[in-house]
Order: structure tokens, then sequence, then C-alpha cells
């Protein structure tokens, strides 16, 4: 009976989940990360789908498939995925991919360099557990892009990259409560729709986001951050993320950094729609071109270590693909 079977830990960062691929993916060969991606795209779109999808997985869970990295330097090599497609980079997923490596005993505390399809990043491990990533080079390409969303109106955002494309927006009418998801949700896919149709195809992530005046006066929060925001963050597949959402700080810190808002070196809270927290920071990379190095801070748990089993005989083996 042709079964296979595909080793997995799974996490979560501030509420999100990562599923760690560490053994059974498909052979890639040796190339870079970057390479591997293109010839997982090509021919092994069946095994993201089958990871992350119904059976086996949610819309929500973002996959993490561990794979040789061709610099020396780098721990693990890693290629994130979601319910509909490849992600470049993962903040939330980084953190759970470095808890993971110290749950194996691969990696103790210090700092480690991961390599990702879009760049080398750095993760450190604190002794609290904690883990701080410096992610690539994130910055703004597009400042107060219109909008008109059908049935909500006028909406002002900035287009921004932090390891994945945004659109950030924080002068919306949606509020930001946990008990507000399906207006967030359904007001977040039609910017989708329209900012891809107004010259950015390339954005899938959405951000609604304010500042949080709860947390500001919170002495606990004050004497460690100069700002606090508090997201909703919808997701390639219609999902929102569960964490704050670590590219998608690294984009609002680039803009924050352009803007003048945020210094070099200060921290600023960033909380998800669930209460869950992440504090960012910036270097410069090139202030003339806008550019910062963001470090995002927040812990991950272990929740399972399991096998995947696949039989070849179970019309869903290869997941129920989402529509
Ligand atoms: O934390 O970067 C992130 C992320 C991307 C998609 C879901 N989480």
């Amino acid at each position: 009976m042709p079964i296979t079977e595909v080793q997995v830990i799974d996490s979560h960062t501030g509420g999100e989940p990562t599923r760690v691929v560490i053994d059974g993916g498909p052979d890639l060969g040796t190339g870079s990360v970057a390479q591997q991606l293109e010839i997982l795209k090509q021919s092994h779109d069946s095994f993201r789908r089958a990871v992350i999808n119904e059976p086996r997985g949610t819309d929500f869970l973002v996959g993490a498939l561990l794979v040789t990295p061709t610099s020396k330097s780098c721990v693990a090599g890693v290629i994130f995925f979601d319910n509909v497609k490849f992600i470049g980079m993962c903040g939330h997923g980084t953190i759970g991919v470095v808890a993971t490596l110290a749950y194996l005993g691969r990696i103790s505390c210090g700092v480690h360099q991961i390599e990702t399809p879009v760049g080398i990043v750095s993760a450190e491990l604190h002794q609290d557990g904690s883990v701080s990533i410096t992610n690539v080079p994130s910055f703004r390409i597009a400042k107060n892009v219109e909008l008109l969303i059908p049935s909500v109106g006028k909406i002002v955002g900035d287009v921004a990259w932090g390891g994945n494309w945004f659109y950030l927006v924080d002068d919306h009418p949606c509020r930001l409560e946990r008990n507000n998801l399906e207006q967030l949700t359904d007001v977040s896919w039609k910017i989708r729709i329209a900012i891809n149709e107004s010259g950015f195809p390339d954005v899938d992530h959405i951000i609604l986001f304010a500042p949080d005046a709860e947390e500001l006066n919170d002495p606990e929060i004050t004497t460690k951050a100069t700002m606090c925001s508090k997201n909703f963050v919808l997701c390639p597949g219609k999902a929102y993320d569960r964490s704050p959402c670590g590219t998608g700080t690294s984009a609002l810190l680039a803009c924050l950094a352009s803007d003048g808002v945020l210094s070099e070196g200060e921290t600023m809270v960033q909380k998800s729609i669930i209460g869950s927290h992440f504090t960012g920071r910036f270097l410069w990379e090139n202030k003339d071109r806008g550019t910062v190095i963001p470090t995002i801070t927040g812990e991950a748990y272990i929740t399972a270590k399991v096998n995947l089993v696949f039989d070849s005989r179970d019309p869903f083996c290869e997941g129920i693909a989402t529509e």
C-alpha cells in the first residue's frame, strides 16, 4: 500500500501557527534556496497543498520546509508557503523555525543565519526563549496611494516591502477589534482587489492599523517602547494573521522611518488583532533610499510533533484545494 510520511513540528507565534517540515520533503537539488523554491513551485505544488490544506491543515497555517542552505554561514534554509502560494519570507514563521530548531537541539542561544528565497535573515535566540529576527531590507515604494473601495469610499495607504508586499492603511472606517473580523476581512479583501487593479499586482497582504491608545497608557509598554500600533493583517489566501505579522511590521517600520515618526533604534510595539505582541526597531540601510533593516522580536511555542501520513488511496490525499 503506497503510504508516505512527512515529519512536522507545529508551533505558534503570537497565536499564528507554523508547520515546520523537518523530514520527508521532495528532493530539490543543491541550488540556492531561491532555486530550490523554483523546483518546488514547478514540480511539487501538490506537496504544499497536501501539507497545508484541510484535512491536515487549515487556511491560516503557514508551512516552512527546511532545506539545505547554500551559504555555509546558515544553520538552515527555509521555504515558506500558505494555503494558496509560496511566500518570500515570514516573520512569525522564522520565529517558529528558530523555536523548532532549538526544540530539536540543533541550535542554542545566540545569533543564527537562515537562508530564505528573498535573502539571508539572522535570528537571535535569547535566554528567555524569545527570538529577534533581523529581516531583509525593507522599504516603501509608494506613499498615499488612493483607492475607491465599493461601499467603503476613499482609502489612502502606502505600498511597502518587508519580505512580502503590503498595502498599509491607517485611515479606514473599521473597528480594530476581534469581534469585528467579518467586516475587517470583507473590507481588506475589497482593498486587496482594488490595489491589485491599480498598478500593484504583487501586493498580496493588506494591513489595517491604528495607534493603540490603550497600550500607550500601560506603563509596562511605555517604558520599553515609544509607540504602539494595533493591526489586522489579511494574508494572500484571505485568512487573517493571528500574529502581528513580522514582514508586515517590517514594512510598517520602513514607512515610519521614512516619515520620521520613529527614529533609528527606537522601539515600537505592534499588537495583533488577537492581542499578541511583537516589538520592532530598525537601523538605516540607506537613508537616502529609505531602506531599513528591521529587527522584530517575538515568542513561539511548540504545539505538536507529528508524522503526516499520505495514503495514495485517499481521494483528498493532496488536500482540499482552496477555491
Ligand atoms: O509574520 O511575516 C509574517 C507573516 C506573513 C504571513 C503570515 N505571517
